[in-house]
């Protein structure tokens, strides 16, 4: 993978390790050999919203931040785009620069508030801990994951990546949380396309699997 200019200083990534959205910048800066610095927090234990991180990381209380410098850039995507910006995981053609973002605001829309929001609340959090308004939901974000994966396995029947001919940001953003979904309850048995797809991005130069991926 052609890399960008090495960042320095090094980028500090406010995290929780269980977060994919945490993960996709982690694989961002693997896939482009950039190092970055780790800085954990508990979001079960509500260490994202007290008045200091509000004050100093995110006045939104929510991990992922990428702090670069005196410089706080929440929202996985952002900070992936940020990462990579120059980068071959970035397309140069227009439309296809265009096509992968609408793959990242497909992840954000359609994919992450179902199928990441199933795996946090049945894996992490645990069924018998949710509300009412939570337990509520789960059926209207089933139907909706099962959609979007749906919609993944059916747009990777005749291409390798999200969008153009190799991977692109689109592929790491959507990577993270396909890639547990199962977690969440959802199956990949009848989606070939995704499980191939799955495995093409793991083979990339310098992929780093979720659970160790530090740089
Ligand atoms: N759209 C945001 C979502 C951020 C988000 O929902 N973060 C979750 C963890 S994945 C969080 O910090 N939750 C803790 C809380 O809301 O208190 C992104 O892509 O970064």
């Amino acid at each position: 993978m052609p890399t960008t200019l090495i960042i320095t200083p090094t980028p500090v990534l406010h995290e929780d390790p269980c977060s994919g959205n945490c993960y996709k910048i982690r694989l961002t800066a693997a896939l482009l050999n950039q190092p970055l610095e780790r800085r954990q927090y508990d979001i079960l234990s509500g260490e994202t919203r007290t008045p200091e991180f509000l004050e100093q990381v995110n006045a939104n209380g929510r991990i992922p931040v990428l702090q670069i410098g005196d410089k706080f850039l929440p929202e996985s995507n952002a900070a992936c785009f940020y990462l990579a910006d120059g980068s071959a995981l970035i397309p140069q053609d227009r439309f296809t620069r265009a096509d992968m973002l609408r793959w990242m605001f497909f992840e954000q829309y359609n994919h992450e508030p179902n199928v990441a929001t199933l795996r946090f609340w049945l894996s992490i959090v645990g069924e018998d801990r949710l509300s009412e308004m939570q337990r509520a939901q789960i059926p209207a974000k089933r139907a909706a994951g099962e959609e979007a994966l749906s919609l993944m396995d059916r747009h990777l029947a005749t291409r390798d990546w999200f969008v153009g001919t190799r991977a692109s940001l689109a592929d790491v953003a959507l990577y993270a949380y396909t890639s547990v979904c199962e977690e969440g309850g959802f199956s990949l048995a009848d989606r070939p396309n995704l499980r191939a797809w799955l495995s093409r991005v793991e083979t990339l130069p310098d992929f780093e699997p979720w659970s160790d991926a530090q740089v």
